[in-house]
């Protein structure tokens, strides 16, 4: 142990310990100030390996604005949109069940069984009274079957189980408004959602949910879970971590932040509704818009049950809910699950609202 001199020992009022205590503290404030400002930046998509996420010497970016790599500009989003209505009376809804390689995130590939070869699989837009006719051809190589949650059917009859090149169908009239999940219901029920199996059917009320939309969008949220990483070869089910919810993704519409590069488009005060079903196959949605308070919510889609300025909902593990919100500035507002370890995971996409570049004063 080294000893310094009684006359070179600084003392409490010495110009030297001074000028160290401002040191250190400014060191120890930037530090704070450092970690803080990482953790409000925290980005999705897993693009930030853990250890990346503690070291000061990695910049996080932000998931206020889009960062998108050439791979993930490249690669078309999973439409957004709510499709169009039909007008018959009678809708006919045909889905091949397929095993298929999709992309999850960024050079991440995944064996996943599907309703018409994606996960999710397509949105379903119904209204109110139309009969739905549902044909299923299992294409893939183990039974499958599909579960409408928008339908009062038995489920012995109507979501049976489909073998390998089989046909089956059934149908179901859309009696209750709102917004479904659908999933092959084929147990274990856990690996077949978990593995891609699921998506949305939107019933629209006979008189529509009011006031109008201006731009509609449908955002499934499911989580993903890996056993090797998907890069060299796809990855497949890891059951265990399915069992113990312990996601490697978290996604919009099957894909991480994928609407993070591709933004979804909208102007200010317009009417923005989004139908938000929760795929899980185990995680709840905590729906939240960053930058805004939302003007209504309505659980399930229930045209007689709205809340009104809502900051955060809860969209179930098998549930759904619509959404309105309105923006008053141009700029990037994210729209994420607030339970944040899913966002870290990929649950965050943008709207684009204007033209964000030109907010540059505000
Ligand atoms: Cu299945």
């Amino acid at each position: 142990m080294s000893t310094i001199p009684a006359d070179h020992r600084p003392t409490a009022g010495h110009p030297a310990v001074v000028a160290l205590s401002i040191f250190m503290a400014g060191l120890v404030v930037m530090t704070l100030i450092f970690v803080w400002a990482s953790r409000l930046g925290s980005d999705a998509a897993s693009a930030v390996p853990v250890a990346a996420a503690a070291d000061p010497n990695v910049v996080i970016p932000s998931y206020h604005t889009p960062a998108p790599s050439p791979a993930a500009v490249a690669r078309e989003p999973f439409p957004a949109e709510l499709p169009p209505l039909q007008a018959s009376d009678r809708v006919e809804i045909a889905i091949a069940l397929t095993d298929v390689t999709v992309e999850i995130a960024p050079g991440v590939r995944y064996s996943s069984w599907t309703f018409a070869g994606g996960a999710p699989g397509p949105a379903i837009h119904v209204r109110q009274g139309q009969t739905v006719h549902v044909t299923l051809t299992n294409e893939g190589a183990i039974p499958h079957s599909i579960d409408f949650h928008a339908a009062r059917v038995a489920p012995n009859v109507a979501f049976k189980d489909v073998a390998p090149g089989e046909s089956f169908d059934f149908e179901f009239v859309a009696g209750d408004p709102g917004v479904f999940m659908y999933h092959c219901g084929t147990p274990p029920v856990l690996a077949h959602i978990a593995n891609g199996m699921y998506g949305a059917i939107v019933v629209e009320p006979a008189g529509g949910w009011q006031p109008k939309a201006d731009r509609s969008y449908v955002m499934v949220s499911s989580e993903w879970y890996l056993n090797g990483d998907g890069t060299d070869q796809p990855a497949t089910l890891d059951l265990t971590k399915a069992r113990q919810v312990h996601p490697d993704y978290v996604t919009w519409n099957g894909y991480a932040a994928q609407y993070k590069d591709h933004p979804l488009p909208a102007e200010q005060g317009e009417n923005i509704r989004f139908f938000v079903v929760a795929a899980g196959p185990s995680l709840d949605t905590a729906f939240h818009i960053v930058g805004t308070v939302m003007d209504r919510a309505w659980p399930d889609g229930d045209p007689t049950h709205v809340f009104r300025g809502v900051q955060t909902m809860n969209v179930p593990a098998g549930g759904g809910a619509v959404f309105d919100a309105h923006f008053d500035d141009d700029g990037f507002y994210p729209f994420v699950s607030h339970s944040f370890a899913s966002v870290d995971l990929g649950q965050v996409g943008l709207v684009k609202v204007g033209d964000p570049a030109g907010t540059a004063s505000h």
